[in-house]
């Protein structure tokens, strides 16, 4: 059945879908009449993209397509159309045009924001019309990049709702994951050749909160099969989202050596507490070797071109105090052991260039000196961008003043413990990645990221409150180049409305709902 719908019966609040689109589309214009997809209706194109539109408007929707001439939905592809672009019309017949399949992707998550509120749930509620209103949409994205981080190391995120974060991604557009599966309080990669990783350091006695002398006796931990994640990526896949792993080493290590004391110096339990710890990799061969064992596993699972080996606060103190790694440093003609993190760096690139990866690093990795072709990520300030992109490497922006969302949404004394810092939603509306930058290194800016640090983030719940509505912003800056600043807060209150609808705990504009505050318990802010 296919109901074509006339101008009047096209309910206003279908036509008012259009101006709540987020990220908003380079062009929207409105046409008369509208569609309503609901039960079977006639489709033409190939069948694998009827596959894709099916799959992806299904839920919520319960629309299936019949390949048929006449049709009322068209899929057609255009390879004149760039990267991730695409085109809606709308008008009694639906019609998608894209070059690629990221492209009809796209145009499916922007027809789901175009139906009710009620689509973004599983499955559609009995008895809701399902309108899309007519309209006219051309659209691509500005960068390459759109990526949303997730820390699955100092919070361990069930596996189900990786799944669900992702679809929510893909909602926004966004095309990229990066998993950091590592770091000093717990390992969250199986590794088969070194179980310990995560039998033993996938989990911590007890987790310490900032300024309290106890910790507070509840062990904490899991991990994710290789099974599970490779599930994990062909469902992002599906959603056109890649999924970047990062194994961060040579610092944040403290899990691996709880795990695995002979590669490092001196011996310590999985860390209870957060901040930056001594512990490093001492580098010696064999070490080397188990690192390119965890990689080679690492690369069978994740298919993803880039792979980011962290590289962030590496402490020097225990390669000066360390005999060995003075040997070591010296056997291989490196001046000071603090050029041994460069050095390793360099192992790194070499290995994962010759398995056909690029390597990702934060923008420490080039803090002694330059890592040719190594994507960097900055964090610590814009200004560690400008400098990669001045010595021709790629660059992703992530400075924590705009994109770290572990940080307060608001001064509010109940907002949930966070990170020190503020990051409103109002900053990342003025976020502009490309500020700085000269006309001739634009090209190496591959896009920007939303970081989700998890110290102080224990469930889903608690990182969806402060994923949104920040992260729906930044999927406009990398979508736009920036946030489309008019009317923004009402296309906001729409927006997070509807992901209110599919269940998502995002946090009001008005502030936090009352079991949303940080109470006087261990949510309480005081840092
Ligand atoms: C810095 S960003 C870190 C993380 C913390 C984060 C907290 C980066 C590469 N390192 O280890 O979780 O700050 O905001």
């Amino acid at each position: 059945m296919c109901l074509v719908t006339d101008q009047h019966s096209v309910p206003p609040a279908a036509r008012g879908r259009l101006a709540t689109l987020m990220p908003m589309p380079l062009l929207v214009e409105p046409r008369e009449r509208g569609l309503v997809l609901t039960g079977r209706l006639r489709a033409r194109g190939d069948a694998a993209w009827l596959r894709v539109v099916e799959d992806l408007l299904r839920p919520g929707t319960g629309v299936r397509l019949d390949r048929a001439d006449d049709p009322a939905v068209e899929v057609l592809h255009d390879p004149t159309l760039a990267a991730e672009a695409y085109r809606i019309d709308v008008d009694a017949h639906l019609r998608i045009t894209a070059g690629d399949l990221s492209g009809l992707r796209h145009a499916c998550q922007t027809l789901r924001q175009l139906l009710p509120d009620t689509a973004g749930l599983a499955a559609s509620p009995a008895g809701t019309a399902m309108v899309i209103p007519g309209c006219h949409i051309e659209d691509a994205p500005r960068f390459a990049w759109r990526g949303a981080h997730l820390d699955v190391a100092r919070h361990f995120m069930p596996l189900p709702w990786l799944f669900r974060f992702v679809d929510v991604l893909a909602l926004h557009r966004l095309n990229v994951l990066h998993l950091h599966l590592t770091d000093d309080q717990g390992w969250r990669f199986d590794v088969r050749a070194y179980p310990d990783l995560t039998r033993i350091g996938g989990w911590r006695r007890e987790t310490g909160n900032p300024g309290e002398p106890e910790g507070d006796g509840t062990p904490h931990g899991g991990y994710y099969p290789q099974d599970q994640l490779r599930s994990l990526v062909a469902h992002a896949a599906s959603r056109g989202i890649t999924v970047v792993p990062e194994i961060d080493l040579p610092g944040h290590v403290r899990a691996l050596l709880a795990a695995y004391p002979e590669f490092g110096i001196g011996r310590n339990p999985v860390a209870t507490t957060f901040g930056i710890f001594p512990e490093v990799l001492q580098l010696r061969n064999d070490t080397l070797t188990m690192v390119e064992q965890v990689f080679a596993e690492l690369l069978d699972v994740f298919p993803s071109p880039w792979i980011h080996i962290g590289g962030d606060e590496c402490p020097r103190g225990q390669w000066r105090d360390d005999p060995v790694s003075a040997r070591l440093a010296s056997a291989r003609g490196i001046s000071s052991v603090d050029d041994l993190q460069r050095w390793f760096t360099g192992h790194l690139h070499r290995w994962l260039t010759a398995h056909g990866r690029r390597v990702v690093g934060w923008d420490e990795i080039l803090d002694d000196g330059p890592v040719p072709d190594a994507v960097v990520m900055a964090w610590r300030d814009v200004r560690y961008g400008l400098e990669a992109l001045a010595q021709g490497n790629e660059v992703v922006m992530a400075p924590g003043q705009f994109t770290y969302f572990d940080r307060y949404q608001s001064p509010d004394p109940d907002e949930p413990l966070g990170q020190p810092g503020l990051v409103t939603w109002r900053d990342v509306v003025s976020y502009d990645p490309t500020a700085g930058i000269p006309a001739d290194r634009l090209g190496g800016l591959l896009g920007v990221q939303g970081h989700l640090w998890s110290e102080y983030l224990h469930t889903p719940q608690e990182v969806e409150y402060m994923a949104f509505p920040r992260l729906a912003l930044l999927a406009e800056v990398g979508w736009r180049g920036r946030v489309l600043a008019e009317g923004i807060e009402q296309r906001l209150d729409a927006h997070l409305a509807r992901l209110g609808a599919a269940g998502v705990e995002y946090r009001p504009l008005a502030g936090p709902r009352p079991w949303q505050r940080g109470g006087s318990g261990r949510r309480r802010r005081h840092i």
